[in-house]
């Protein structure tokens, strides 16, 4: 039997390296609370990411609702996003006592539909959330915008896009705030973490403040706040993944390069977009099944590759919506039926990292031809 392959591998620091770093830490004893690590991977993640602010949280979840608190919205506010995420996007508004309203996505990019997004907009709409789902960008100008116009905050959810670019514009410079996982699944990971950026030094302090249960001395606590401080030893982790990031993403470039090749090949399969002026995180590799055209159904690869030990995911499928949390709740569209509803029964992420190697290619292919074959 073969090793199990999986969507994602965590990229990981010689074992070694780690050590030598934690030898201050052991010694100094601030092992959390903004320690020296923290604080050196900070301006680290600031240079790299080209922002003037970078705030490290414990994971990507906390990261959103440090956002969202650092904004002081109006309690029951609404905050529109998309129904094709992770949960966590949705359970970070209702965390915060916000209301999550879900959007449709563009037929084309899966990103929130700014259309969608005009229709769903009410007097209690407070923030939009656009996530870069699978790394591909939102139309971030449109979006700002429609929120221009209505008085609206805007957050991206940039967990799934560190490193992304749009020709001169880093993802982590728009709307008024991003935020990242830093999670294990992530090709820049930190094993558990999240960071939010903005390029107004004013958010720096509130930032902090909302991540640290709004303390700001010991006598005064100025807001409400959590605790979603990151200790020193995934800051380490953090210090050292920097150095090896670039060269998985490229890895990983290689990898989409080999994967278009293949799914080019199919009629009724599509690529992931690769959109104009954009640099890609590299973080997932995503495709499209339409099972008339292609012959077999998402679900179909998806189960037949587990046969060979390959572990695809259906992210993110079941959308929100079908959440007992959220059912029912509508979605906004231009359309009929939203677009989101077919898409979420067709999309595939195929293992993505440098731990696929040909004969996994090779085995993904194959199994490709034989359900086309099906015909
Ligand atoms: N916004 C968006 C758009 C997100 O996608 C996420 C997280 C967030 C916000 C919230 O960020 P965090 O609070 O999580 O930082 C995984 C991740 O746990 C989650 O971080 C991620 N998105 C989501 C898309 O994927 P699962 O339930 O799919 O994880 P799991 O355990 O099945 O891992 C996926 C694969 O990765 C496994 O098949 C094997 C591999 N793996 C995983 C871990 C944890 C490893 O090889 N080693 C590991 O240690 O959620």
């Amino acid at each position: 039997m073969n090793d199990p392959l999986y969507v994602s591998r965590p990229l990981i620091p010689e074992l070694s390296d780690l050590t030598a770093l934690l030898q201050g830490v052991w010694a100094s004893q601030q092992v959390t609370n903004e320690g020296s690590l923290h604080n050196q991977l900070e301006v680290a993640l600031a240079r790299h990411l080209e922002v003037s602010v970078a705030k490290l949280t414990c994971n990507g979840t906390a990261a959103l609702q440090c956002a969202l608190l650092s904004l002081d919205l109006p309690r029951g506010g609404e905050v529109i996003t998309t129904p094709l995420t992770f949960a966590a996007t949705a359970h970070a508004i209702m965390a915060c006592g916000l209301t999550p309203v879900f959007a449709d996505v563009d037929e084309v990019t899966l990103t929130l539909d700014p259309a969608a997004v005009a229709r769903a907009i009410t007097e209690r709409t407070v923030a939009v959330i656009g996530v870069h789902v699978y790394g591909t960008l939102c139309d971030h100008v449109a979006l700002r915008d429609i929120c221009n116009a209505h008085g609206l905050k805007l957050v991206f959810d940039a967990a799934h896009a560190f490193g992304a670019t749009l020709e001169e514009t880093p993802v982590g410079a728009m709307g008024d705030l991003s935020i990242f996982s830093l999670h294990a699944s992530k090709l820049y990971n930190t094993f558990e973490g999240g960071l939010v950026t903005s390029t107004d030094p004013v958010d720096s302090q509130r930032l902090r403040l909302a991540r640290n249960f709004g303390i700001e001395n010991e006598e005064v606590v100025r807001s409400v706040g959590i605790n979603g401080k990151m200790s020193e030893l995934n800051a380490a982790i953090g210090l050292l993944n920097l150095q090896k990031y670039e060269e998985e993403r490229a890895v990983r470039s290689a990898l989409r390069t080999a994967y278009d090749r293949i799914v080019e090949r199919f009629p009724g399969l599509t690529k992931q977009i690769r959109q104009v002026g954009v640099k890609q995180s590299e973080q997932y590799y995503m495709i499209r099944v339409d099972p008339v055209t292609f012959g077999a159904g998402r679900d179909k690869i998806y189960t037949r590759l587990k046969d060979f030990q390959i572990f695809s995911r259906r992210y993110f499928w079941p959308i929100c919506t079908d959440f007992e949390c959220y059912r029912g709740q509508t979605i906004y569209s231009v359309h009929e039926q939203p677009v989101v509803e077919q898409v979420k029964n067709t999309v595939l992420c195929l293992p993505f990292h440098s731990g696929v190697l040909p004969h996994h290619v090779e085995a993904i292919d194959a199994v490709l031809q034989e359900l086309s074959g099906n015909n």
